[in-house]
């Protein structure tokens, strides 16, 4: 178990007082449905299930039926918005303004079940929870996010939330950075990031970005090294971006250490480990570094009991056809959101873009509809923030590697009016937009703003 601060259990409590009557209601889940049997199931909600939730229930289908047909299967009393995590590790904004109790966003037409799905089987369109409840499903939706692998770093599981070891991954973590940042005298402050996939691939970088501007705003920059080591081979995986993120680093002397992969911490020492996992002659060496302050990326993983249901690629990702979200071996079973094979970049963004395809897929299938399917062409967005007021808003397709912006001016300069939107006017659009299933991405409004790039 990761380390829980007061304050977080201060505001589990209140979210659960405010959750409460929503789940004694789903004690009286097999009461109203006693055969355990939905039209559709979705495992998840989060960014992606919600947002599938939030649209199946506002289709006509739905909306008219006689009972509750969609169930949503998630053990967590609250829903996390955490794009706004960096904010709240660099003490931007409040924790809680990226919390909402799950039962108040669960659509009045979909049944929640709070529990954990622990096995799939598909041949039978049977789930298993982990308190052994089997619920049967028509069809079924796959987004459980992705597996926080912190105990693969030997070292830091005992030491997260201590003596300036810190993760914005960890929801128990999020505040520690922000307090072990404000406590900060100087020394080396290290920011690192796994050569695994991992959701919202910039934010390793982003409070690396946030705390230099911290200690040189404090006068602590003389006295301070700032280094970025990252397992990957580059800093960004779109030039258009990575070239002025490489310029920014340079000119704030921020040492990007590429190819360098995390493996272990020594926290009696503050020492961090790190492997040269490069394609070189130099590959295996171990450097270690002394450490008073160091952000964690974890590498991270598909949720194993995808495979162990036979749902998953080599890779342990539900395989789903990168076009229609649906799986390539179950017709009757779709996934999206990080859990899922699509070859994009993992983000709330591209979960929104993914919903509507999943959502038009799968009502076009339950309706025996003969329209076209609908096909995601991979965008995402990362909103790379290098400072107070001050942002890189990335968009691409991350099936293209081309840009697909929204404004007509040039994202990938930073930009005051992409932070402001990306502080203040896109929580709004995913709290009333994404987890009630009206905002489906930027692709509509694109279409006005910069045509050129849809
Ligand atoms: P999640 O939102 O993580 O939801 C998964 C849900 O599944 C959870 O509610 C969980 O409780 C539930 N679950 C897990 N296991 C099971 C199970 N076995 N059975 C049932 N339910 C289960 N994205 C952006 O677009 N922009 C950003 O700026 C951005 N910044 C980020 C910064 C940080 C620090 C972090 C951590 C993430 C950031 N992201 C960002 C990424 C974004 O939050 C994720 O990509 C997004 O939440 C993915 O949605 P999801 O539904 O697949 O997973
Ligand atoms: C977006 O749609 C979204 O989901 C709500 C995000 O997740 C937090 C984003 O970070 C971004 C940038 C978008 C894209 C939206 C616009 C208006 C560019």
């Amino acid at each position: 178990m990761l380390p829980s601060s007061s304050t977080r259990l201060l505001a589990a409590s209140r979210l659960h007082a405010l959750t409460t009557s929503r789940i004694r209601g789903l004690a009286t889940v097999s009461a109203a449905n006693p055969a355990h049997s939905y039209k559709v199931v979705v495992i998840g909600g989060g960014s992606a299930g919600m947002a599938v939730t939030a649209q199946l229930a506002l289709d006509a289908l739905f909306r008219k039926g006689t009972r509750k047909d969609i169930l949503m299967i998630d053990p967590s009393d609250v829903h996390y918005y955490q794009p706004l995590w960096t904010f709240v590790g660099a003490g931007l904004k409040q924790m809680k303004e990226s919390e909402r109790p799950m039962g108040q966003l669960v659509p009045k037409q979909a049944e929640w079940l709070k529990d954990r799905v622990s096995r799939i089987d598909p041949a039978a369109n049977i789930v298993t929870t982990g308190s052994n409840r089997q619920i049967k499903y028509e069809y079924l939706v796959v987004a459980p996010g992705i597996k926080l692998d912190f105990e693969k770093i030997p070292g830091l599981v005992e030491s997260l939330g201590k003596d300036g070891v810190t993760s914005n991954y960890a929801v128990q973590s999020v505040e520690k950075t922000s307090e072990f940042l404000k406590a900060f005298k100087g020394g080396n402050a290290i920011f690192t990031q796994p050569a695994t996939p991992i959701k919202c691939a910039g934010a390793p970088q982003k409070i690396a970005y946030l705390a230099e501007e911290l200690f040189r705003t404090r006068g602590l920059r003389p006295q301070t090294n700032v280094r970025f080591h990252t397992g990957m081979g580059k800093i960004f995986a779109i030039d258009k971006y990575a070239a002025p993120l490489t310029e920014i680093c340079a000119s704030r002397n921020i040492a990007v250490h590429l190819f360098s992969n995390l493996i272990a911490l020594r926290p009696d020492a503050k020492q961090a480990v790190f492997r040269d996992v490069s394609p070189t002659a130099s590959a295996g060496k171990e450097t270690i570094v002394d450490y008073d302050f160091i952000h964690v990326t974890p590498p991270m993983s598909a949720p194993p009991f995808i495979r162990q249901s036979g749902l998953g690629n080599a890779d342990g990702w539900v395989d789903v056809d990168k076009e229609t979200t649906q799986h390539v071996k179950y017709p009757n079973v779709y996934a999206l959101g990080d859990a899922s094979s699509l070859p994009t970049s993992k983000t709330a963004a591209a979960a929104a873009a993914e919903s509507a395809v999943t959502t038009h897929n799968l009502l076009r299938a339950i309706k025996n509809g003969t329209g076209p399917a609908a096909a995601y062409g991979g965008y995402t967005s990362c909103p790379l923030i290098t400072g107070k007021g001050k942002l890189i808003l990335a968009e691409f397709s991350g099936y293209t590697g081309k840009p697909q912006e929204t404004f007509f001016y040039d994202q990938s300069k930073e930009s005051a009016l992409s932070y402001a939107l990306t502080a203040n006017i896109i929580p709004s659009l995913y709290w009333e937009g994404q987890v009630k299933g009206l905002w489906k991405g930027p692709g509509v409004v694109r279409r006005i703003t910069n045509p050129f790039d849809s």
